[in-house]
């Protein structure tokens, strides 16, 4: 192989690298830009659609979905909200039951992905099978939260939630740990974004600080 072609190639590894084997159309370009036959014009060309395109991949900013069976579980799930809105993250909130309203769960399970929603978590109580539905019918991050109930205590939403069988997954929450959730959401969305990633290094140190100041 002549340098030229050993450049490509290495140039194709290092692409694939950066991109994450995510961004198909960012590394295509990219791969026709550095192609050793290419004219400089055209190469000109890819240049700048890989500096638009990055740039706007940069802006994307993924939201967190916060869906619950009933009005009666937002005071728990409230705190989810409040520590995502707190660190910045963009919540979208509704009310979905899988059995009162299967098929607004369905349309919003299918559309989660286009929606540019990156986590979903899922609060019920009793029967509580919605986290693992919609888990079904999309790859998007679902975080189970058991709502206590009256008649149990927790047990039939933290059972319902966390016994999914293998295949699709459900990350459980403890009963009604819903700040967990709204944390473990923005830790999955900081993976991939630094500023993020920064607010939580802060929130967490805020909360050691807190337990060293603590006067008992
Ligand atoms: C579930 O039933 C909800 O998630 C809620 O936790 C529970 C009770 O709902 P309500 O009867 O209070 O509406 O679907």
């Amino acid at each position: 192989m002549c340098f030229s072609g050993c450049f490509y190639v290495l140039c194709r590894r290092i692409c694939t690298v950066i991109c994450k084997g995510n961004e198909n159309y960012l590394q295509s370009v990219i791969f026709v830009m550095l192609k050793p036959d290419v004219d400089i014009h055209s190469r000109v060309r890819c240049a700048c659609e890989v500096f638009y395109l990055y740039l706007r991949l940069k802006s994307v900013r993924m939201k967190v979905a916060i869906i619950m069976g009933s009005t009666s579980d937002l005071e728990i799930m409230s705190q989810a909200i409040n520590v995502l809105e707190g660190l910045g993250v963009e919540v979208v909130k509704r009310v979905i039951s899988a059995h009162r309203t299967p098929d607004l769960m369905c349309e919003f399970a299918k559309s989660a992905k286009s929606e540019g929603i990156g986590v979903i978590i899922a609060g019920a109580g009793g029967a509580a099978h919605v986290a693992g539905v919609v888990a079904g019918m999309t790859t998007v991050p679902v975080i189970g939260v058991p709502i206590q109930t009256k008649a149990l205590g927790g047990m039939d939403s933290l059972l319902s939630i966390v016994q999914m069988p293998a295949g699709i997954p459900v990350a459980t929450m403890a009963i009604n740990g819903a700040k967990n959730a709204g944390l473990f959401a923005a830790q999955i969305l900081a993976l991939t974004d630094a500023e993020l990633s920064a607010r939580l290094d802060q929130f967490r140190k805020e909360q050691t600080q807190k337990v060293l100041d603590a006067v008992i």
